[in-house]
């Protein structure tokens, strides 16, 4: 007997951060509101995390420089980033998501994913079961979010991305290509700007054009991933909604061989674990607010040190930099250095940050 088939949930809340800005404070709704960088007038630097529909209409995109959204939009409410608070409201939501699932994948600050096989007969059940969600999550916190229904995480995502705000799609195995056929390939998971350049150098450009291209060509030019790409643009993703037990930081530190007082040792020991932490993050695609310094002195006093970034940054520098910073105060002629450590935490997944104008 053929297994039954799986029906999978991804929801994404709409312009999460803004949301729950205007939902903080009822004196925006209305009009356009940019959560990010300082905009200083224009001379501001850094980016937008997020922007709400108004702001969207004057052409503001998350990522962009926070000038360009000046320049575009300078009427906008513009407001620091309060992670603190989208955290707290987005663990709320992902706790009553939970109960909604066999299994339960948060993918994010403000999406998951849900397995609701168990819970649902069929589409109709699951359609029933998505506009009650919706109505809950606005009930207790004020907010819309999008869902999207399909036979597995990949259909799902693209749907729920398909109409947008307080949006719900639904996509049948059966419909899944050709729902997915127009859409332009970056939309495939995993397909970032430089395959999304090399695809296009071979005529491909929406996934249809890559359904239809043959498969041995992509495996030859993209090696694994080129098979992977092909079976998705026929909406075939096996991948299971795993919960994960969220990575809550990422650290190095090295023990001297020898107690040591020679600062500069230690500063480039620090930029080295730096580079080490960075490469780690990168590989598992996220970004980071917060950096830690760990120092030990001869006797085994330990020290720590933390600073939170005004923004979510990626760049090694950053965290060289703030490092290198934290460490300055336990430098002390008199103190030899044992043990050396960074540590970065409040971390987001790089997907939200990837798509950069
Ligand atoms: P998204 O779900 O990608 O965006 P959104 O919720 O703001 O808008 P949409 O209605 O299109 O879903 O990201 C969720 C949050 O993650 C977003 O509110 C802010 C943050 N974020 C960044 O900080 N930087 C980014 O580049 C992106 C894309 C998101
Ligand atoms: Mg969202």
């Amino acid at each position: 007997m053929s297994e039954k088939k799986r029906i999978i949930f991804h929801l994404d809340m709409d312009h999460f951060f803004t949301a729950v800005e205007e939902r903080e404070h009822p004196e925006y709704k209305g009009k356009p509101v940019v959560v990010g960088a300082d905009p200083k007038e224009g001379r501001g630097r850094g980016v937008v995390s997020t922007c709400n529909y108004e702001a969207r209409k004057f052409g503001v995109r998350s990522g962009m420089p926070i000038s360009k959204a000046w320049k575009l939009c300078p009427q906008a409410v513009y407001l620091p980033v309060n992670y603190e608070l989208y955290v707290r409201v987005s663990n709320q939501i992902m706790s009553m998501l939970r109960g909604y699932a066999d299994k339960f994948e948060q993918w994010g600050i403000d999406e998951a994913f849900l397995d609701v096989t168990s819970k649902v007969k069929n589409y109709a059940e699951a359609e029933a079961l998505a506009h009650k969600i919706k109505r809950e999550i606005y009930e207790r916190e004020k907010l819309t979010c999008s869902i999207g229904i399909g036979p597995n995480k990949l259909v799902a995502k693209i749907a729920s991305d398909f109409r947008k705000p307080d949006g719900l799609t639904t996509v049948k195995e059966e419909e899944a290509e050709k729902f997915l056929a127009p859409l332009p390939v970056r939309k495939l998971l995993w397909v970032g700007r430089k395959t999304e350049q090399k695809l296009k150098a071979l005529g491909i450009k929406t996934i249809g054009d890559l359904a239809r291209y043959d498969p041995s060509v992509l495996a030859e030019t993209f090696g694994v991933m080129g098979t992977q790409i092909y079976l998705m643009a026929h909406g075939v993703d096996r991948s299971e909604v795993t919960e994960r037990g969220e990575i809550k930081s990422i650290s190095r530190d090295v023990t001297f061989e020898e107690d040591t007082s020679d600062f500069d040792f230690v500063l480039k020991t620090l930029d080295k674990l730096s580079e080490e932490v960075h490469k780690d993050a990168e590989r598992q695609r996220f970004y980071f607010k917060t950096v830690t310094v760990r120092i030990r002195y001869e006797n085994f006093e330990t020290h720590t040190h933390s600073k939170t970034l005004p923004f979510i940054t990626d760049r090694l520098q950053d965290l060289k930099k703030t490092a290198r910073e934290l460490a300055q105060a336990y430098l002390r002629p008199e103190r030899k250095i044992r043990l050396v450590g960074v540590r970065v935490s409040n971390l987001i997944s790089a997907e939200k940050q990837k798509r950069l104008i």
